[in-house]
Parts: C-alpha cells; structure tokens; sequence
C-alpha cells in the first residue's frame, strides 16, 4: 500500500486511465512502492509532475500488420512500438513476438526499460514492442513476409539515433536479419538501426550470450557481497529454455554451478546428473523444437508436463528465466521450503508481487529483472557504440565491458538501497538507482 499522498494520487489516476492493464500497473506499482523513501526528499518532482509524466508514454504507436502464408491466405496481426521514455537516450529495448502481446505487456515492458537502460549507465532510453504474432510452426519464409510487412511499418517511426529496437521473446538473429534487411532495403540506410544483428551484418560478439552470461556475473557478486558465498558448488534450476536461458545455464556451469532442470511453456525437464546444454542448444536454437525431447534423448533425465512445476525441484538459487509472472507465491513458498538461498530474475517480471515480498521476508537474495537482466541492453548498447564507430571489438573485450557494467549495476542498486535505510534490498535500490537518474535528466529538459 502506498502511504506517500503524491504517489498515491498519481498512481490512482494511472488505474483510473489504464484499468485493463494489469501487467503495467504491476510495474507501476513496484516502483512507486520503492520510490517512497525518495519521492519524500524531493518535493521538486510532484512540483513539476514528474511521476505523471513518467506513466505516460512519450508516444504509443499501433499498427496493422498484413501478411500472407505459403497458402496464400492472408492474415492481420496487431503491430506495437511503445516509446516511452527518451531523457536520457535515444529509445531503446526489444520487439516480442508472442500470442499473449498485448498494450498492457509492452507497456509494462517499455517501462521497466527505462528503469533498467538508466542502471546500465549508457545512455539508452526507453522502449518496448511487438506483436501478437507467433512465430511457432511458421515456415522462413512466413516469417520473412511478417517481419517485412512489420518493419515496412515501423520504419518511419525508429532510427540509429532515435529508437533502436532488438529480439525478446520469438525475435532472435532470424527474426532481426528479416527486420534490418527491410529497413535497409526501404531507407537505403546501412546503420545501426537494431541490435542483436548477425556477425556479418555489424552485430557485436557477446551479444546472443549477453543477458544470461550478465545474470550470472550480477548473482555471483550479489553472492559474494552480501553472503561471502559464491554460485561454484549450487544446485540450481532455470525456467525456459530460450535465449536467456541457454546462456544463463552456459556461465553458471561454468562458475562451477549445477543446472539440474529447464522448461518450455509445455512443461519441464529434470537432469539431476546436470543438464547437458550441448543437447538443449542442439533441439532449440537449430532444430526449433520442444524441450521434452531432451528427456528422449538424455537417459536417466525426464520430462514432466506443466511449466510451473519446476519450483517444486529442490535448489539453492532459482533463476526465473520464461515470461512474466511465471513464478507466484505458492512457487515462492516451495522453493524458501526447499532451501533456496537466491533468486535472480533473467526474465522480465517473472515474479509476482506477493511471490517478491514472500522471498524478501524470508531473507533470501533477491535479484530483479531491471537489474539482474540488464546485460543484454547493456551489450545492445556496446553494438551501437561499434556501429557508430565502424569497428568490431573482440569477445572477450565486451565480455569484459558486461561483467564491470553488471557488477556496477549490483553496487547502484545495493549502494542505493543502504542509503533509503533498507539494506539488502535491490528491488528498492534498482529503482531508485535508475529513477535518479531518468528524473535529473528530466528536470533539467524542460516540459516534455
Ligand atoms: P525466447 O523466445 O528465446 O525464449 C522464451 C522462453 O520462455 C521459451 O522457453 C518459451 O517457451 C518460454 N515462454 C515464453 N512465454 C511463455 C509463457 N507464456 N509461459 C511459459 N513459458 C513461456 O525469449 P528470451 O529468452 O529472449 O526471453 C525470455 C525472457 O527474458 C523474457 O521475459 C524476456 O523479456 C527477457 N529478456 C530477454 C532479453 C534478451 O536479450 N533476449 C534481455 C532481457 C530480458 P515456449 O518455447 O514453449 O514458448
Ligand atoms: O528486455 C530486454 O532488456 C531486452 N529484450 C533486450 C533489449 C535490447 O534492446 O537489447
């Protein structure tokens, strides 16, 4: 509940305006929460309304989007590009192509951005879009045709220096080459219009490994700092078995952890020996299928229907890593049961409100999405500063440059929680950290 009489006042008018769109308001509400402390010393931000401007996005665009299936019938999806925030940086964050998109998931995801792109500490505003597309069992050139017929659109609206979209969900390398090919092909501009592009085509090394490798470094110094443990030695288990997942089981083997189960949205695969990632990468990212024929193919692991439960398997650290709101309280409640000491979440959202507070009143670490995930933005932003440059850098230089820009991250966010008089708390201390400086920025430019 909100005590502070100007956020509650703002948030009450975001509810009345956005009634339907639970999911934003949740990541609305999240941050008002945190910012009570803050808001309470500086009284210039209800002066110049900062917190409505906040909630409301610079400019939502929807679009049509037609195109045509190889039996020639013709299909209208619903396009998205929310522009929420550019105080401190041109827009910036992923498209989602999944079934489930809608204006209250881009929303809440264009916000949480702004939050998340500010921790970076690069400049890099906020943004979010999409379509309610599913790119599961369509053919290559189906998705051509989409995504082409998607960016025809959205082309007018984005730019090197003014919004720079990227993958989430269902948008990965196939998807940003179909994209970039026809914004290069309709502005006859070769620039560094998306990231997450091929290597050929002026994409950065380390980008397709960025999110999951940077959740890790952000657990093993969250580990380290406030527990003088580490991740070598853990049982743990990721949800999803997408881009961010793979990557986060890749590094935390590799930081001598024990990734002993992974899901799709069908259900989950248990591999108490470790999960072996070569076959995981072998069935998703070349095959593009379903994370039960791990189970037919690596004896003594099996397949069990039903994502959610995969919280029920007994672990140390839990990194969420799907969807949002995968994770709720009767999921949180098993895994504090089991003996998880940390959770870190690699997806957005991926945690209920109430699962949050249950974790945090039980002392165990706790890593959001706006920090904890910020990796692949960060590294999104190291691709544009190649392209701009017209060069390349090396693997591990921009590993290097992610592992500082996340375990800086960790420090705003932990730093930032001791000075609002709540230790330990890194939902509080993300937020606070990344509002500073988005409403700096925002007072010193003015109405807008
Ligand atoms: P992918 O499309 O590569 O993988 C998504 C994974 O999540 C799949 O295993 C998918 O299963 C599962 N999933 C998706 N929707 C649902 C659902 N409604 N219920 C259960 N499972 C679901 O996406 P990413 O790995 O890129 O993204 C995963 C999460 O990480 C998202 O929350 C995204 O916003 C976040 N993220 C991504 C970043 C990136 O750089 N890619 C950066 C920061 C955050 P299935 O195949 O069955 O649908
Ligand atoms: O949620 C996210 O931060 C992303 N999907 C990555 C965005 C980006 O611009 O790289």
């Amino acid at each position: 509940m909100l005590q502070n009489s100007y956020l509650k006042e703002v948030f009450q008018d975001t509810v009345a305006r956005n009634s339907d769109q639970t999911e934003f308001l949740q990541a609305v509400l999240e941050v008002f929460e945190s910012l009570e402390p803050y808001i309470a010393r500086h009284p210039e931000l209800q002066a110049n309304a900062i917190m409505e401007r906040l909630v409301e996005p610079e400019r939502m665009l929807t679009f049509r989007v037609t195109w045509e299936d190889d039996n020639g019938k013709i299909h209208v999806n619903r396009g998205y590009r929310c522009q929420f925030n550019s105080a401190i940086g041109p827009y910036k964050g992923g498209l989602r192509f999944h079934p489930s998109v809608n204006a209250s998931i881009i929303k809440f995801l264009g916000f949480e951005q702004i939050f998340k792109n500010s921790l970076t500490g690069l400049p890099l505003g906020g943004a979010k879009g999409g379509s309610n597309f599913d790119p599961k069992g369509k053919s290559d050139g189906e998705v051509m045709r989409f995504c082409q017929s998607f960016m025809t659109e959205l082309q007018r609206h984005i730019g090197s220096n003014c919004d720079v979209p990227a993958g989430d969900i269902g948008v990965g390398g196939r998807e940003i080459g179909y994209l970039f090919g026809q914004y290069k092909r309709l502005c006859n501009r070769f620039t560094g219009v998306l990231t997450g592009k091929g290597l050929v085509f002026g994409g950065s090394l380390a980008r397709t490994e960025a999110t999951g490798y940077g959740l890790l470094y952000f657990t093993e110094e969250m580990l380290r700092c406030l527990r003088q443990d580490s991740v070598a030695g853990k049982t743990i288990v990721v949800s999803g078995s997408g881009n961010v997942a793979i990557y986060a089981v890749e590094k935390a083997t590799q930081l001598g952890g024990k990734v002993v189960a992974m899901s799709d949205s069908q259900g989950y695969i248990w591999d108490e020996d470790g999960i072996k990632l070569n076959v995981v990468k072998q069935i998703k990212e070349v095959e593009r299928g379903r994370i039960r024929e791990y189970a037919k193919r690596v004896p003594g692991s099996r397949f069990v229907d039903g994502c959610r439960g995969i919280w029920r398997i007994p672990c140390q650290i839990a990194l969420p890593c799907a969807t949002q709101n995968e994770l709720d309280l009767e999921s949180a409640r098993m895994l504090v049961k089991n003996g998880v000491i940390a959770v870190a979440e690699g997806a957005n959202m991926p945690s209920t409100a109430e699962a949050v507070a249950f974790f945090q009143a039980n002392n165990i670490l706790f890593a959001p999405a706006k920090a904890a995930n910020a990796g692949g933005v960060a590294t999104s932003g190291l691709e544009m500063s190649q392209n701009s440059m017209r060069s390349s850098w090396e693997f591990d230089e921009v590993d290097d440059k992610l592992r500082h820009i996340m375990v800086n991250i960790f420090h705003q966010a932990d730093d930032a929680a001791k000075e609002c008089g709540h230790p330990g708390d890194l939902v509080m201390g993300a937020n606070v950290a990344g509002f500073k400086k988005v409403s700096t920025a925002m007072l010193s430019e003015g109405l807008f």
